[in-house]
C-alpha cells in the first residue's frame, strides 16, 4: 500500500478498535506558532483519553501517513513554507518526494484508504464569498461526496459564504446533522444563523446513521456531523462581524487569492480579535475530537 500506517493505527483498525483521523493543515497553516505543536498533541490526547486511537494525517518525503510520531507532528508543526496539500496535490507530492499538511478533502481521501470511519476537524472549507467572481469553492465538498466517511466539525468556517455551502453540500448530496441542535454551527460561533433538517444526539445515533449508510449503499458519500462550540466559549457575535469584515476588506486589497485565502483570513482573526478567535477555534476542535472519539466507540461497538 501506498499510505504508510502507523502500528498503533493499523492495529487498531485491524483489531476494530476506535480510531480518530485528524488533518494537519489546521495545524500547519491554521493555528498559530508554536501553540500549534502543543495543540496537535492535545488533540491527539484529546482522542485517547475518550479510548479512541488518534490518527494525524499528513504527507512526509512523498509518503502519505496516517498517524505520525511526536516527531513527525513537529516536523509538521515547524517545517518552514510547510505546503497545503488538498487531494489533488497528493499524486504530485508523492511522486516529487514533497511533503505538506493536509487539508479536509486530502485528509478524508487517505483516512478512507487506511480503513478509518471518523474523522475530527475544526470547520470545513466550502463556498467562499464572492464565489460568481473567484469561482473559490473548497475541494473539501466534493471529495465529500464521494468519499464514505464521517467528519465532526464545528460547520463551515465563518469566513466562507454559509448559506451557499449548506446549498452545494444539499446539490452534492451529502448527509448533514446538528449535534445536539437543529442550528448549523458558525463554527467560532455556535449557531451560523441557518437551520439543520436533522439532529442527532448520542454517539449511538450516529453510529445508526453510519449503518444505515452503509445498508443502503448507493453513492459512497460522508455524513457531517456539526457540534456546535458551547455557547460559552463561542466568539463574541458583533466581535466576529466586524472583525471578518475587515478581514475580508485586507484579504481583497492584497489581492490574496486561492489556497493562500483561508490561512490569511484565520490569521487575521487571531490577530485582531487579541486571540479570542483562536480560543473560540480551539474550543471547538477540542470538542470535535472528543465526540468524534465517542462516536468512533460507538461504531466499533457495532
Ligand atoms: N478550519 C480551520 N483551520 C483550517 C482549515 C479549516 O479552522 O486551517 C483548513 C482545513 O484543512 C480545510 C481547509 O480543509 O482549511 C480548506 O482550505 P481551502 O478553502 O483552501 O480548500
Ligand atoms: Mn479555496
Amino acid at each position: 500500500m501506498v499510505l504508510v500506517v502507523s502500528e498503533e493505527v493499523r492495529e487498531a483498525i485491524e483489531a476494530r478498535r476506535p480510531v480518530v483521523a485528524l488533518e494537519s493543515t489546521i495545524i500547519a497553516h491554521g493555528l498559530p506558532r508554536p501553540r500549534n505543536l502543543r495543540v496537535a498533541l492535545e488533540l491527539e490526547e484529546a482522542v485517547r483519553s475518550e479510548g479512541a486511537v488518534p490518527a494525524t494525517v499528513a504527507v512526509l518525503d512523498g509518503r502519505p501517513r496516517v498517524g505520525l510520531d511526536k516527531q513527525q507532528l513537529e516536523r509538521v508543526a515547524n517545517e518552514e513554507g510547510i505546503r497545503k496539500l488538498g487531494h489533488r496535490d497528493l499524486p504530485l507530492a508523492m511522486a516529487a518526494g514533497a511533503g505538506g499538511a493536509t487539508t479536509v478533502s486530502a485528509t478524508a481521501q487517505l483516512a478512507a484508504l487506511a480503513g478509518i470511519r471518523v474523522f475530527a476537524t475544526g470547520g470545513l472549507g466550502g463556498v467562499h464569498r464572492e464565489w460568481t467572481a473567484t469561482q473559490d469553492e473548497s475541494a473539501d465538498l466534493r471529495l465529500l461526496a464521494r468519499t464514505r466517511i464521517t467528519v465532526v466539525c464545528a460547520g463551515v468556517k465563518s469566513i466562507l459564504d454559509v448559506p451557499a455551502t449548506l446549498q452545494r453540500l444539499e446539490t452534492l448530496g451529502v448527509a448533514v446533522a446538528g449535534y445536539g441542535t437543529d442550528r448549523f454551527p458558525g463554527f467560532y460561533l455556535s449557531d451560523s444563523g441557518h437551520p439543520v433538517d436533522w439532529t442527532l444526539s448520542t454517539p449511538e445515533q450516529v453510529a445508526d446513521v453510519m449503518r444505515a449508510q452503509e445498508a443502503l449503499g448507493g453513492p459512497e458519500s460522508a455524513l457531517i456531523v456539526a457540534n456546535p462550540v458551547p455557547e460559552a466559549e463561542q466568539l463574541d457575535p458583533g466581535l466576529h462581524a466586524r472583525v471578518l469584515a475587515d478581514a475580508l476588506r485586507a484579504c481583497a486589497e492584497q489581492g490574496v487569492t486561492g489556497q493562500a485565502v483561508t490561512p490569511f483570513l484565520l490569521d487575521h482573526l487571531v490577530r485582531h480579535t487579541d486571540g479570542a478567535s483562536l480560543s473560540a477555534n480551539l474550543a471547538a476542535v477540542g470538542g470535535n475530537v472528543r465526540l468524534a472519539a465517542r462516536i468512533a466507540a460507538a461504531w466499533a461497538r457495532g
